[in-house]
């Protein structure tokens, strides 16, 4: 099987590279795709090196699956192209998360919607991604009424340029900025642009994806999105008022028994999810599960994911993956 992968040399294409490599995806041929002015350079995968090919080259070499990490634009230009070439697009950018003709997956909940038809599939954001494999085994059980976020983010969800910001603050050195402000001990309550309802994109996509992937509109989500100082991965902090009472030993069952979710939860020994030990992992880890006192039926939690890997490359190649094993290409 022949696999593209556009954007191979940006920081989210790398951990996809080395996802394939790490599971043992059944590829034939890698095709790394970037921008022009990477076009061929050397990329190295399972000891071999591969050259850079732009994006024509690509389409024109007719790969089975192409997984899209490379922005937007890039998405809406070539993601069709592969697609009426008969390539199927994963594509990792919000570019096609809410048209309705796309199906926006993350495997535990709805990879089985997926048919041979859907040659453009969605890959929805990283924060959205950690909070719906919570949510959506919670709400089969109980309903989910509303759900209120507040998000710590990891620098790397903005890509290299954050990550360098915060270096050369941690060095004295003026540097490029990707925020309007510095990150180094600070908090910046802003994750991308803001929309018109002064929330911001971010915020947004954990109301408009969480709401898709669950496939139910009835979900009421309220997000606050901050960006913080942190590289291991995004936390968030989450509040869920259920239609039904429920039971917190129940509910801690419920998620020990979630496959792709790890239930890290107990004061006594100060056990519970932080980005320094979800960092490089797959799953998503949740802790500090607690009754909220001050009303009924609504339940506070901490969900910890690596946003490189569950909130983005990983949940990708588990689409691939799902693709293969089911036929659907
Ligand atoms: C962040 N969630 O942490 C973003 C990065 O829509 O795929 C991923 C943006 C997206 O800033």
């Amino acid at each position: 099987m022949k696999v593209a992968v556009v954007g191979a040399t940006g920081m989210v294409g790398e951990v996809m590279l080395q996802l394939l490599a790490e599971r043992n995806f059944p590829l034939t041929e890698l095709i790394p795709v970037a921008s022009e002015k990477s076009v061929g350079k050397q990329i190295e995968f399972k000891g071999k090196s591969y050259t850079v090919v732009g994006l024509q080259t690509a389409v024109d070499l007719k790969p089975e699956i192409a997984i899209f990490s490379a922005g937007g634009q890039t998405s809406l230009d070539w993601a069709p192209k592969f697609a009426e070439a008969g390539t199927t697009v994963i594509d990792n950018s919000s570019a096609w998360r809410m048209d309705p003709t796309k199906k926006l997956v993350v495997p535990e909940i709805n990879a089985s919607t997926l048919t041979k038809n859907d040659k453009i599939i969605a890959n929805p954001n990283c924060s959205t991604i950690q909070m719906v494999m919570v949510l959506a085994p919670l709400h089969h059980k109980y309903g989910i009424k509303r759900v209120v976020v507040s998000t710590y983010q990891s620098i790397t969800g903005t890509g290299v340029k954050a990550v360098k910001q915060l270096e050369n603050e941690y060095a004295g050195i003026q540097g490029e900025m990707a925020y309007p402000y510095p990150i180094h001990r600070n908090a910046i309550p802003q994750c991308d642009v803001f929309e018109e309802n002064d929330y911001t994109k971010e915020e947004m996509k954990l109301v408009r994806e969480t709401q898709k992937i669950m496939n139910d509109k009835t979900i009421a989500v309220t997000a606050t999105a901050i960006r913080i100082p942190v590289v291991g991965g995004h936390s968030e902090s989450v509040n869920i008022e259920f239609l039904n009472d429920f039971d917190v030993t129940d509910i801690r069952t419920i998620l020990h028994n979630t496959p792709g979710v790890v239930v890290q939860d107990n004061t006594d020994t100060k056990t519970y999810p932080m980005p320094i030990y979800a960092h490089g992992k797959d799953e998503v880890f949740v802790g500090r599960i607690r009754r909220d006192e001050s009303q009924p039926n609504t339940l506070n939690m901490w969900i910890v994911a690596d946003n490189l890997r569950k909130g983005a490359a990983t949940n990708t190649i588990q689409i691939a993956e799902y693709l293969v094993a089911n036929n659907l290409l």
